[in-house]
């Protein structure tokens, strides 16, 4: 079941054009540093040929236990964030994709970060025996059989109704607002439950975390996030359309399904599992950076990360893509089982992504074990995000996709906790 393409490795995803746009607006003044892959540092330099990067760090990517083993070469670079615009336009037309970036406050956290994963890479994983036991099927097959389309439908449709859910606007924070509600309404009667706002100070958008208090190790947390924000590429204002069905209201629907799910059960885990909706993602995953790193500030155990970003455009021939760039092997091989446990009808495949894809890489970077299923292969995935027409009607009006991603994530949640 693993693969890769042979042009998979000089990809290095994600992250925009239209962040940078904005930070004009956000950041002006301020340094900034940012960590991006090979192939979009040497756009960035046929730009500006004076750009030296002060960390070049190969870093090997795992490709699944058969695949060959394959290098990344990752670079800090201080940027001008005027130069930004035009290098996300670069790797839009060049590049067929996204910027690929993480935005940090200074240099020495930006080289940490990229020190910090190649070292992960080279470590060898510890597959702990019993660690990745899978033995709840009493109480994950009522909850998979749970599972119903139409709730994620609905989910999708009133998040990608609001005008848009980027950063810094207002219908940002109604974004915000509109995941807690949802999600406190859920908790609702479940003292062992709670929501919270999680509020980042260089921006209005508060990411959202649901806490389901663990029963015998509190203390450590599973953990399974999305991205609320949306953009567009050739940026962003208050009033811009930028629905973000797939990107990644998508996530964010198949999260909830897999919590209303969870929660219904009336289950409760030995470990505390965490849903997250992480802000500004597509600016440099600078929400869910802003947690990993007050997770690791306050010596958080963290036992696993699930990220869903875009899981309703079923763009490939398989149902479920393990992305093994910048993810957990070890976990990567135990959510691999727990599809053929619990979704043997589905096909899994993987592909890689490159650096700073998602908000996995957030967590991976600093030293959690992170997974990252995604809807399709890396050439097939919905040719509409990150424009004003990533809506449910160009993901075919269903969210069976996206159910299966939910599935998933409920098997992931309570065996891992448990
Ligand atoms: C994204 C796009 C393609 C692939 I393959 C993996 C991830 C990222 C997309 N969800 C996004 O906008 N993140 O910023
Ligand atoms: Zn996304």
């Amino acid at each position: 079941m693993f693969r890769r393409l042979p042009t998979a490795w000089t990809r290095f995803a994600l992250a925009g054009g239209v962040a940078l746009a904005a930070s004009a607006t956000c950041w002006a003044g301020q340094p900034l540093w940012i960590s991006l892959g090979d192939d979009a540092y040497r756009l960035l330099r046929a730009q500006q040929p004076q750009v030296v990067s002060v960390t070049e760090v190969a870093v090997p990517v795992s490709v699944g236990r058969f695949g060959a083993r394959m290098h990344d070469r990752v670079h800090v670079v201080r940027v001008d964030e005027d130069w930004l615009p035009a290098l996300s336009d670069a790797v839009h037309r060049d590049l067929h994709r996204c910027g690929g970036f993480v935005v940090h406050d200074s240099l020495g956290s930006a080289r940490e970060a990229v020190q910090r994963v190649r070292d992960l890479a080279l470590q060898p994983e510890a597959v702990a025996g019993g660690k990745y036991v899978i033995n709840q099927q009493t109480l994950v097959q009522p909850m998979v059989a749970a599972v119903q389309d139409s709730l994620i439908l609905q989910t999708i449709d009133s998040l990608s109704a609001i005008q848009n859910r980027y950063y810094t606007t207002t219908h940002g924070v109604t974004a915000s607002n509109t995941i807690a509600a949802q999600w406190a309404a859920l908790a609702a009667g479940r003292s062992d439950v709670s929501v919270s706002q999680f509020t980042h100070p260089s921006w209005p958008q508060k990411s959202v975390i649901l806490t389901i208090q663990g029963t015998e190790k509190p203390k450590q947390h599973v953990v399974l996030g999305g991205h609320m924000d949306s953009i567009l590429s050739g940026g962003m204002s208050e009033n811009s359309r930028a629905p973000g069905a797939d990107d990644d209201a998508s996530g964010i629907a198949s999260l909830t399904e897999a919590l209303r799910v969870l929660l219904a059960s009336g289950m409760r885990p030995k470990r505390t599992i965490q849903f997250m909706a992480y802000a500004a993602e597509e600016v440099g995953l600078r929400g869910s950076s802003a947690i990993a790193a007050d997770y690791v500030a306050k010596g958080r155990k963290v036992a696993g990360v699930l990220q869903l970003d875009m899981t309703n455009y079923k763009g490939g021939t398989k149902d479920i893509y393990l992305y093994t760039d910048y993810t957990s092997a070890a976990q990567n091989d135990f959510v691999a089982r727990l599809a053929s446990t619990y979704l043997p009808d589905l096909t899994v495949a993987t592909d890689r992504c490159g650096y700073a894809c998602s908000d996995h890489a957030s967590w991976s970077s600093r030293g959690f074990p992170a997974s990252f299923p995604f809807e399709a292969d890396f050439n097939h995935h919905s040719p509409f995000i990150h424009t004003v027409n990533d809506t449910l009607a160009n993901s075919g009006n269903q969210a069976a996709h996206a159910a299966k991603f939910a599935k998933l994530a409920v098997a992931f949640a309570v065996e891992l906790a448990n």
